[in-house]
């Protein structure tokens, strides 16, 4: 693909027009501080951003194209200024423009705070998706919510987790967005069903008793080296002006103020879970105003371009990112039904044909459910509908499985055991085209575990798409030094073609090459220990190996098993007086859920742990702990380009991809891990050599299971886990507060360790080992590294997106 020629840059036009924003803003240009500009800055590259998509939003060739309305209630962007830039192939130029008025570029783009509109791995696939889409030009369009505030701040008191409400939006505005009130759209909640007749048919027809407008801001998402820029477009919740005074005479608005809910908090804050569904009303809300928004919109641009309602499938696909928004495919049968008249079997062909769903994960507390009641209050319509696609979905059960009553109970939209509850996956798996897991592992599970009889029902609706990252932010952007170095050896188009990477392989035993690779690693080390120094006043060594676990806090993930290896090393330092080991600095980043006790109790431990090591005298620069607080993407930008070991340490059949993983191999650390989520196809891409696995996989958890796994009988057998474990009993890492850590202990002993930490534990230490001893072996360390940077090309977002083109979507890249 060569790159379309993008805007000419008139760099004196662009720098008048910084000082006219900054005028705007109401700021001179010898007295503005450094914020000031930044949104001048911002605003200025808006402008070409904006045109660009009007221009993409009128093209007739995209219009009569197939286009694909991603659907997600988190949008992980992080900064835009940075990589914009990037896309519009104006970085430098930029960086020059700047210079001249005095002003650095890299402290401009420090500026933006993060839009954190999303809690972790998901909505970040979400942000990288797009990338990829604009870069590829698959016509799109990005459907999320516009939430005033973002994931909460982490700050630590004395270590435990402080939590500060993520006021993403300057006072200003974000100067990225722009607000498009002539899309705006009216949605209902709660009110009651009427049967109006028409022309000798009866129709139901819901009558909303509370209604509230949805106001759609666009962010641009600006493809690679391209004109096309897509909208990602977020909803906000706003009053209706006038007010609605009808609903309120209606009688029903008593009903909708029980549930203490109004227009200005609808969209006020995203739930901050990850992988736990908290099932609260206000959640169900935002989730029906996102799709209800969102389908609306969709339908508006298919008529407006002249298109049959009938021919929707031909025109729009929609995908379903997890099942956050499943009440999408009532809402568009509900539209059909009772707004457009179609039949049923009629509306169902549109529908189910439009919809595809990717599941995100296996566990329990995370596939949701709502109650039937609550459906039925705020949704009063939508249950009909439910119930109606169910019961013709139990008769296709029958048809295929005649009397058996265990296959309609597993299958069924509603799960009637106890409180009667709506299966949000069910629903999807029955409404959907196409239904995907994110890795091959995960996807063998979802057919095996999850819906083996989708599957025995369906053959072949159930399919694959191994997760990716953008390669723009996740090498090029955040690791220039490593990007230029790649470049001076195979060109300039493995942003673009990241398989090109590949290249790089045939170098890694070039004992000059691996000098200037690992010299790049130490400057990325050097910026990290930087910003360590500046931020937390800890002095890092950036000989020592950087060993980074980096996500969500979750028990499922165990950062407790990482903690327990730290401890374990540190009591190693000293009572053995022969051991030895190569320095190390353990890097933890991640928030726990604001509710999620045992994730909190596990924070405080690192921290705790992490201040009496790293001012015991005695362990010197051997080992230290670092927590980095308020873990988000610009953070992640700095730290994983100076990652040397990656830990991807779930248990087995747990983690349903996992990307962090993908983005630290691309950047040249090594893989400790389980064989779980992508891992097993980073192993299968850069070899058994350069990874370290250990531990339990899926067959083994599951054996272990079955024979009767005694936790305490690992604790009493093996002396390093038995005294690292003890050590949070007493006063070793809580001076005069024994006991502090307990929640930790219980977690894995007298509560069964449900994640196996014990059981892994020693083959975890084993694998670190191994790692020790390799490190020390600067050049076979670097040969390992190399390979890991060169052959991860697989786990571009682009190959994802082809993946979801060619095998779900069905769709033509459009270029501009
Ligand atoms: C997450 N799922 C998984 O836990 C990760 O393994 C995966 O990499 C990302 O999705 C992206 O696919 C969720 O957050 C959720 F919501 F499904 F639980």
């Amino acid at each position: 693909m060569t790159p379309k020629q993008q805007h000419a840059f008139d760099k004196s036009a662009f720098k008048i027009s910084m000082v006219q924003h900054l005028t705007q803003l109401g700021h001179a240009p010898d007295t503005a501080q450094l914020r000031d500009w930044y949104l001048a800055l911002g605003r200025a590259l808006a402008e070409h951003t904006t045109s660009d998509l009007v221009a993409t939003e009128h093209d007739q060739a995209i219009k009569q194209a197939k286009s694909v309305n991603y659907l997600s209630l988190e949008f992980l962007i992080g900064r835009l200024t940075g990589n914009n830039l990037i896309s519009m192939g104006l970085y430098d130029a930029i960086a020059d423009a700047v210079s001249e008025l005095g002003l650095g570029l890299t402290d401009l783009l420090e500026q933006e705070r993060d839009p954190s509109l999303g809690n972790g791995g998901l909505g970040r696939l979400a942000a990288c998706f797009m990338d990829s889409l604009a870069a590829q030009q698959y016509p799109a369009v990005g459907y999320g919510l516009h939430y005033e505030y973002g994931l909460f701040r982490q700050s630590f008191h004395e270590g435990a987790q402080q939590e500060a409400p993520d006021a993403w939006r300057e006072p200003e505005g974000y100067p990225w967005e722009l607000v498009r009130p002539e899309l705006s759209q009216i949605i209902g909640f709660y009110g009651h069903v009427e049967v109006v007749e028409e022309a000798g048919h009866t129709y139901r027809q819901w009558v909303p008793s509370l209604k509230i407008q949805a106001m759609p801001w666009d962010l641009p998402i600006v493809g690679y080296q391209s004109n096309t820029v897509y909208p990602l477009r977020l909803w906000e919740g706003r009053a209706l002006t006038p007010f609605a005074l009808d609903a309120f005479n209606a009688g029903d608005y008593t009903h909708a103020q029980q549930a203490d809910i109004d227009a200005g908090n609808l969209t006020k804050v995203l739930y901050p879970n990850d992988n736990h569904d908290a099932g609260k009303t206000l959640r169900l809300m935002q989730q029906y105003f996102h799709s209800a928004a969102s389908v609306a919109d969709i339908l508006r641009r298919h008529l407006e371009a002249g298109h049959a309602l009938a021919a929707l499938p031909e025109y729009e696909t929609i995908q379903l990112n997890d099942t956050h928004p499943t009440i999408a495919i009532p809402e568009l049968m509900r539209v059909l039904l009772d707004d457009y008249r179609l039949g049923w079997d009629e509306a169902w062909s549109i529908a189910s044909r439009t919809f595809a769903y990717t599941n995100h994960t296996l566990l329990p507390e995370a596939l949701e459910t709502w109650s039937e009641a609550l459906i039925a209050r705020l949704l009063p319509r939508h249950m009909e509908i439910i119930f109606e696609i169910n019961h013709r979905f139990m008769q296709e059960v029958e048809a295929k499985w005649p009397d058996d009553v265990a296959k309609k109970q597993v299958l069924s939209v509603i799960d009637d055991k106890g409180e009667r509850m709506v299966r949000m996956a069910n629903l999807c798996v029955v409404g959907s085209y196409a239904v995907n897991g994110v890795a091959a592992l995960h996807s063998q599970l979802v057919k095996r575990d999850l819906f083996p009889e989708f599957d025995a029902l369906y053959p072949g609706r159930i399919q694959n798409v191994t997760n990716g990252i953008t390669p723009r932010r996740w090498l090029k952007f955040c690791n220039p030094d490593l990007s230029n170095l790649i470049s001076e050896k195979i060109g300039e188009q493995w942003p673009a073609q990241l398989e090109q990477l590949e290249q790089i392989a045939q170098y890694a035993d070039d004992t000059a090459f691996q000098k200037i690779f690992m010299d790049v690693k130490k400057r990325n080390k050097q910026r990290l220990a930087g910003w360590v120094k500046e931020h937390l006043d800890i002095t890092l060594n950036t000989d020592a190996i950087f060993d980074v676990q980096i996500k969500r806090l979750h028990e499922y993930k165990r950062q407790h098993l990482n903690l327990l290896h730290v401890i374990s090393l540190y009591q190693r330092l000293l009572n053995e007086p022969d051991f030895d080991m190569a320095p190390r600095v353990v890097f933890f980043a991640a928030k726990a859920a604001p509710g999620y006790e045992l994730a909190k109790s596990i924070i405080y431990a690192i921290n705790k742990v992490a201040e009496t090591i790293n001012n015991d005298p005695r362990v010197g620069d051997k080992l230290k702990v670092v927590f980095i607080p308020d873990y988000r993407v610009s953070m992640a930008e700095i730290i994983i380009p100076a990652a040397d070991v990656s830990e991807q340490i779930s248990m087995a059949g747990k983690e349903a991809s996992g990307t962090g993983n993908m983005k630290m191999a691309l950047n040249g650390a090594l893989t400790i891990g389980t064989m779980d989520g992508a891992n097993v196809e980073i192993r299968e891409e850069v070899g058994d050599d350069n990874i370290y696995i250990f531990g339990l996989d899926v067959d083994g958890v599951s054996e272990l299971r079955q024979k009767g796994y005694q936790p305490e009988a690992v604790y009493h057998s093996q002396p390093l886990l038995k005294a690292a474990l003890d050590s949070l009993l007493d006063e070793t890492f809580t001076p005069g507060q024994p006991g502090a850590l307990r929640p930790v202990f219980d977690s894995v002993m007298g509560s069964g360790d449900p994640y196996l930490c014990l059981a892994d534990f020693a083959d975890y230490v084993r694998a670190h080992n191994d790692i020790d001893r390799d490190y020390r072996d600067a050049s076979q360390w670097a040969r390992k590294a190399i390979l890991n940077t060169a052959l991860v090309g697989k786990f571009s977002s682009d190959r994802s997106i082809r993946d979801y083109v060619n095998n779900i979507w069905q769709l033509e890249a459009i270029k501009r």
